[in-house]
C-alpha cells in the first residue's frame, strides 16, 4: 500500500464481491455505502470519493452526488446499470470486466442448450421422484442436437467462444452482429430475423440497453419455427418475454433456456410453470475461480488509475479519457 493510494476513497457501492471489499480496504481508503445510499454520506465524504468499485446502479443523479469522482470500476463485463455516457460527459472513465469471465459463460450456455435440448433436469427428477423404478426408463427426447444449426446473436468475446465450442460439438454456426466480424468464417445474417429463418436454435448473447431493447419479438421467434430452441445467456432485456412465454406455450418454438431475465431476480409465474424453459437463476460467471478474476480485475483497474493514470479495460463510451 503506498502512501499516495491509501489516502483516495474509493466508494463500494451494491453487493460488492468479497474481495473486491478485501482489497480496496487494503490499497485504497474504502467507504461503505450503506442502505441509506450516497444520501445517508456526509457531504465531507462525498466530495472526497474520486473511485467507486459498483455492483449498482450508476446513473446521473450518482455521478452529480460526487463532484471528485474520476472512475466507475464496475463488476461484470455487461455494463447495462451504468450510464456510460453521462459518466463521459463528466469525464469520469467506467471499466468492466471482460474476457476473463467469457471461457466460463460459454460453458454455461453450452451445458444450458444441452441441458434444454436433452431434458436433463428433468430426467434427473425422473430418477429422484423414483419414477425409473416405478415407470421405466425416461421418454426419448423429442429434440437433438445432432444437425442443429445454431445462430449467435452478438458474435463477440462470449459468443466467439460459444462458437467454437459448438462447432467441435459438429453444430453449423452462423451469427448477426450489426457488423460482420473479420477473421472469422461462420455464416453472417445482417438480419436478426433472417438468421432465425435460417437456423433452428437461437443463442442470444447480446449486452442489454436501447439497441437490443426487445429485439427478440414475436416475429423472430416465429421464424425460428416449431423445431426451435432459443437460448439467452446475454440479457433479458433482449428478448420480448411476453412474446416468448407465448411462443413457448403455443409451440411456436420448442424449448428455451433461460439464465438471465427482464426483472431479475422477478422470473415470471408464467414462465416457472412451462415445462418446455429451462431456467438458471443467472449463474453463467458464478463459479469461484471466475467471480475472482473478476473482482481482481474490478480493483486492478482502479490500481491502474490512481497509479498511471490509465486503466486495463475501459468501456467503448470512455476509452479515450485522460486523467486531468
Ligand atoms: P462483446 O464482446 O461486446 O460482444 C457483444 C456482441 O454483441 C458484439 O459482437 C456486438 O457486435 C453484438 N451487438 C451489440 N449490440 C448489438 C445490436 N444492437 N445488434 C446486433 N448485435 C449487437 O461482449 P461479451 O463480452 O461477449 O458479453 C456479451 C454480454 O453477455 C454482456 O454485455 C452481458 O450482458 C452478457 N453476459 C451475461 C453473463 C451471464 O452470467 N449470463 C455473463 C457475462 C456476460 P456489433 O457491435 O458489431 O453489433
Ligand atoms: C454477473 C454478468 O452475474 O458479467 C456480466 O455481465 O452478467 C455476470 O457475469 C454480473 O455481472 C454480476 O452479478
Amino acid at each position: 500500500m503506498t502512501a499516495k493510494t491509501s489516502d483516495i476513497a474509493i466508494l463500494l457501492a451494491g453487493k460488492s464481491h468479497p474481495h473486491v471489499s478485501v482489497r480496496v480496504g487494503r490499497e485504497f481508503r474504502a467507504i461503505e455505502i450503506g442502505k441509506g445510499g450516497i444520501a445517508a454520506l456526509d457531504e465531507a465524504t462525498r466530495r472526497a470519493i474520486r473511485g467507486a468499485a459498483v455492483m449498482a446502479r450508476v446513473d446521473a443523479a450518482f455521478v452529480d452526488a460526487l463532484p471528485a469522482l474520476e472512475i466507475v470500476s464496475s463488476f461484470g463485463v455487461g455494463y447495462d446499470h451504468v450510464d456510460a455516457a453521462y459518466c463521459a460527459s463528466r469525464n469520469v472513465m467506467v471499466t468492466n470486466t471482460p474476457d476473463v469471465l467469457s471461457e466460463e459463460v460459454a460453458d454455461t450456455a453450452v451445458g444450458l442448450l444441452i441441458n434444454t435440448v436433452r431434458e436433463l433436469p428433468r430426467a434427473e427428477k425422473w430418477l429422484r421422484d423414483g419414477r425409473w423404478k416405478k415407470d421405466g426408463a425416461y421418454p426419448l427426447t423429442a429434440a437433438t442436437l445432432r444437425g442443429r444449426h445454431a445462430g449467435i446473436f452478438g458474435l463477440g468475446r462470449i459468443g466467439l467462444a460459444i462458437a467454437r465450442r459448438l462447432e467441435a460439438m459438429g453444430l453449423a454456426v452462423s451469427y448477426h452482429n450489426r457488423r460482420p466480424v473479420e477473421g472469422v468464417a461462420y455464416h453472417y445474417h445482417a438480419s436478426l430475423k433472417d438468421m432465425a429463418a435460417a437456423v433452428d436454435t437461437l443463442i442470444s448473447v447480446v449486452p442489454g440497453g436501447a439497441a437490443t431493447d426487445r429485439a427478440v419479438n414475436a416475429g423472430v421467434l416465429e421464424a425460428l419455427g416449431s423445431d426451435g430452441v432459443f437460448i439467452n445467456i446475454g440479457r433479458g432485456s433482449a428478448v420480448d418475454e411476453q412474446a416468448l412465454i407465448e411462443a413457448l406455450s403455443a409451440g411456436t418454438i420448442r424449448a428455451a433456456g433461460l439464465d438471465v431475465f427482464a426483472d431479475e431476480p422477478n422470473v415470471p409465474e408464467a414462465l416457472l410453470a412451462l415445462p418446455n424453459a429451462c431456467l438458471l437463476p443467472h449463474v453463467g460467471s458464478s463459479t469461484q475461480h471466475t467471480r475472482r478474476a473478476m473482482a481482481n480485475l474490478v480493483v486492478d483497474n482502479l490500481v491502474s488509475w490512481f497509479d498511471r493514470g490509465t486503466v486495463l479495460t475501459p468501456v467503448p463510451e470512455t476509452a479515450g479519457l485522460k486523467q486531468e
